[in-house]
């Protein structure tokens, strides 16, 4: 079994997208174009879409991928079911990323009830290992605590295994499964205070609606938990608005978990359980070599024992370069300003660098303070290149411990996680 990702499904199965549940693709859940699903794949109204036979997908949309992206040109599709999409980085300049930036990573099927943005009766369970057990509407979580609003980083603990070599199976992502919108909801461990944690307990275990792929009910696609003493810091969320919208289809309507700082399968979209357990959580993709590295550090290639591997926690420190777009011509001799953010999987990023010859030397950026914990960082530089021809400026972020991000691949790992090598871009100076 392929446990991190799936690999895109090809020939026969090129129409499989007709097998999302075929509803759905009736129905309007892209509130950003206000077209059909279906019109939404062809980008225009489907005058007798009223007519179209149950299932069957537009001939115009059949062979583009982006049409699925509805609202999201500009993203790279690595596949279709499930749904996986990157984003440029020169895409990600923003500071609050905006919906339309926003990666996307699916392990199964967006669920009916978030293409319809339907919410009616959601509850979210929090049981297991609680004193008190509660069964809170999306209503009781907007009026038993306090709102809060936070920009919190979601990066895919996969993001730049495309880098690894020998390569590792799974989405090839490069430097874009990254995004830091604005997330409004409750603080996660208000609600986990108020349920009662026992003593027992030992990590906790989330649960979305989404079907897994293969449309069985009885599995999910992806069930994750964290450590206890995690899920009751600062940081982590529940929430239901992104970017002061009801959160997309794709991101996890009506309710998602954030917990920021580590990889971001631990955030579950669509979420309706959070059970506390006392073990370790052992639910889909949390055993084998799914967001598992190797204990100690191996040779690039080693098989590495299941026995061998633990679970993945704290995300590295990293840093993007989103202006200027890569090779980009610039004026030889005047100072260019490069700028990007930088984040850190235990908070805030205390300095970054850039070089422009090969990292021989480096020159301290301007960094900006975060505007809260777990949010990235906005960087800038002034770069001036001396002379006509060939430049590439590399970023380097260093974390609050001194930890500071690797010019090539580190740790390589079986399947590709936490890669957080120096970000490049090429500029040429005419
Ligand atoms: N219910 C549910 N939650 C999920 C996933 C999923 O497939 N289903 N994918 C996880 C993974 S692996 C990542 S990286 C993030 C991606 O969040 P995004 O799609 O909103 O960018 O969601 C996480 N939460
Ligand atoms: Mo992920």
């Amino acid at each position: 079994m392929l446990e991190d990702n799936q690999p895109r499904q090809t020939g026969e199965d090129s129409e499989s997208r007709n097998e999302q549940p075929a509803s759905s693709a009736r129905r309007s859940f892209l509130r950003t174009t206000g077209l059909s699903t279906l019109g939404a794949m062809v980008g225009m109204t489907i005058p007798f879409e009223g007519n179209m036979p149950f299932g069957v997908v537009p001939v115009m949309a059949q062979d583009s991928g982006e049409d699925l992206m509805s609202g999201k040109s500009g993203l790279t599709l690595l596949g279709d079911r499930p749904l996986n999409a990157e984003t440029p980085a020169h895409l990600l300049d923003d500071d609050v990323t905006p919906y339309e930036r926003m990666f996307v990573r699916m392990n199964g099927l967006v669920p009916q009830t978030a293409l319809d943005q339907d919410a009616e009766g959601w509850t979210l369970a929090i049981d297991g290992e609680v004193e008190t057990p509660l069964e809170l509407s999306i209503d009781d979580l907007k009026s038993q605590f306090e709102t809060v609003t936070n920009r919190l980083v979601i990066e895919c603990g996969g993001n730049g295994r495309a880098f690894f070599n020998p390569g590792a199976s799974g989405n090839q992502w490069t430097t874009g499964a990254v995004g830091c919108p604005e997330w409004t909801g409750v603080r996660l461990a208000d609600v986990l205070n108020k349920a009662g944690i026992k003593d027992s307990a030992v990590y906790t275990a989330h649960y979305g609606n989404d079907p897994h792929l293969s449309g069985d009910p009885d599995k999910n696609p992806i069930s994750r938990g964290v450590p206890i003493e995690k899920a009751l810091e600062e940081g982590g969320m529940i929430a239901w608005e992104m970017n002061g919208e009801p959160i997309p289809a794709f991101h996890g309507f009506p309710l998602r978990l954030i917990v920021p700082g580590y990889p971001g399968s631990a955030s579950q979209k669509y979420l309706t359980r959070i059970w506390i357990r006392d073990q370790v959580h052992d639910g889909a993709k949390m055993t084998g070599y799914s967001y598992r590295l190797p204990e100690h550090p191996v040779a690039p290639g080693t098989e590495v024992p299941e026995s061998d591997m633990v679970i993945m926690t704290v995300m590295p420190v990293k840093s993007l370069i989103t202006f200027p777009e890569t090779g980009t011509e610039v004026a030889t001799g005047e100072p260019t300003e490069v700028r990007g953010h930088a984040w850190a999987g235990n908070g805030d990023v205390q300095a970054m660098d850039v070089s422009i010859d090969f990292g021989q030397t480096w020159q301290k950026a301007e960094l900006d303070p975060a505007p809260n914990l777990y949010s990235w960082q906005r960087w800038r530089a002034d770069v001036t290149l001396p002379e006509t021809g060939y430049y590439e400026v590399w970023a380097r972020a260093t974390d609050k411990d001194g930890v500071m991000q690797p010019p090539v691949v580190p740790g390589w790992n079986p399947r590709g996680y936490g890669n957080n090598m120096q970000h490049r871009i090429a500029l040429v100076a005419t």
